[in-house]
C-alpha cells in the first residue's frame, strides 16, 4: 500500500482507513466493517471530528458504570480490534473488565486472529473463543447471540463499541447495563443503550482510559455520576451540536474556504 503524506490535510482520517484496509487484508475486519466505518466517518464529519462535550459526559458515566460493576465485559469485534487493540486491553485492566471477542459475521479463524491481536497487545485472557464455554443470548437470531458463559452471559455491565441494534436490545432485556460507542446518534444501538458515547472509537477509548485512571474511586461519587446521567438528553445534546455546527457552516465562513477531501 502506498504511503500517506503526513502533510495531507486529511492524513489522520486516511491513516485510520489504511489501518482498517490492512486489517481487512489480514482477515481481522470484514468487508461490511469497511462500509460501517464509512457511515461512522460521515457522522464524524458532522461532529467536526472532535470529542464533543456530551461525549465526555457519556464517557464519564460509562466509566463510572464499569468501575461500579460486579462484572464488566468489553465486547470486541473486528473494527474495534483493528483500530484500538492496545487501548481495549488497557481499559480492561483499568476497569477490571473481561475482553470477549463477539462477532456479527462469525468465523472461528477471525475470532482466533482477533484474540491473538489482543494477546499481542498485552491481554492476559480473551473470552469468546473456546467452544466449551459457549452459550446463547435468548431471543436473538443473529450470530452475535453466541456469548461466553464466563463473560457477557454473566456480566452486569457490557461495553459494546460499534454494536448492532438487535443485540443491544437483547442485552437490555437480559437486565444488563449497556454502554455503546457509536458515532451515529440515531442508530438503534444509540437509542437503546443506557449510555451512548457519540464519538469515534479512536478518540473515545483513550479518553475512557484517562477517565478510568483519574476519576475518584469513591462509590457514592461514581453512583452520583450514573444517577445524574440521562442518555436521551445526552443524545439530544449531540444532535443539537450537529445542528448548530451545520447552521454555522451554512452561514458562510466555511463556504469561502478551500475544499477539504
Ligand atoms: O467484526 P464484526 O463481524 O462483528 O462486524 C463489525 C460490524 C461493524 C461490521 C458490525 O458490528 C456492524 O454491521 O455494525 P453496524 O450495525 O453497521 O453498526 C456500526 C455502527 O458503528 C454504525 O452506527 C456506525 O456509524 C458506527 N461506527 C463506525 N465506525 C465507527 C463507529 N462508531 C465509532 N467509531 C468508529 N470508528
Amino acid at each position: 500500500m502506498e504511503e500517506i503524506p503526513p502533510d495531507h490535510p486529511r492524513a489522520e482520517s486516511l491513516i485510520i482507513r489504511k489501518r482498517l484496509a490492512l486489517a481487512f487484508q489480514q482477515g481481522i475486519v470484514v468487508p461490511e466493517g469497511l462500509a460501517a466505518h464509512g457511515r461512522g466517518e460521515a457522522f464524524d464529519y458532522l461532529l467536526g471530528e472532535r470529542t464533543i462535550p456530551p461525549a465526555i459526559s457519556a464517557a464519564k458515566a460509562g466509566i463510572a458504570l464499569m468501575l461500579l460493576a460486579e462484572k464488566s465485559v468489553i465486547s470486541v469485534n473486528g473494527n474495534a480490534a483493528a483500530l484500538v487493540p492496545a487501548e481495549l486491553v488497557e481499559l480492561a485492566k483499568l476497569t477490571r473488565s473481561e475482553l470477549e471477542v463477539n462477532l456479527f459475521h462469525p468465523s472461528k479463524e477471525r475470532e482466533q486472529k482477533i484474540a491473538r491481536l489482543l494477546v499481542e497487545s498485552g491481554a492476559n485472557q480473551v473470552l469468546g473463543i473456546e467452544p466449551e464455554y459457549e452459550t446463547t443470548i435468548p431471543e436473538l437470531s443473529s450470530a452475535r447471540r453466541k456469548v461466553d458463559r464466563r463473560g457477557i452471559a454473566q456480566a452486569d455491565v457490557v461495553l459494546v463499541p460499534l454494536e448492532d441494534g438487535d443485540r443491544t436490545e437483547a442485552l437490555k432485556r437480559m437486565g444488563k447495563k449497556v454502554i455503546a460507542i457509536d458515532l451515529n446518534p440515531l442508530s438503534r444501538t444509540s437509542l437503546s443503550a443506557d449510555v451512548t458515547i457519540v464519538d469515534n472509537i479512536v478518540r473515545a477509548l483513550p479518553l475512557m482510559c484517562k477517565l478510568a485512571r483519574e476519576l475518584p474511586k469513591d462509590k457514592e461519587y461514581l453512583q452520583e455520576i450514573v444517577r445524574a446521567f440521562n442518555n436521551k438528553e445526552n443524545l439530544s445534546q449531540c444532535l443539537r451540536t450537529i445542528v448548530r455546527r451545520l447552521e454555522e457552516l451554512a452561514g458562510g465562513s466555511h463556504l469561502s474556504q478551500e475544499p477539504s477531501r
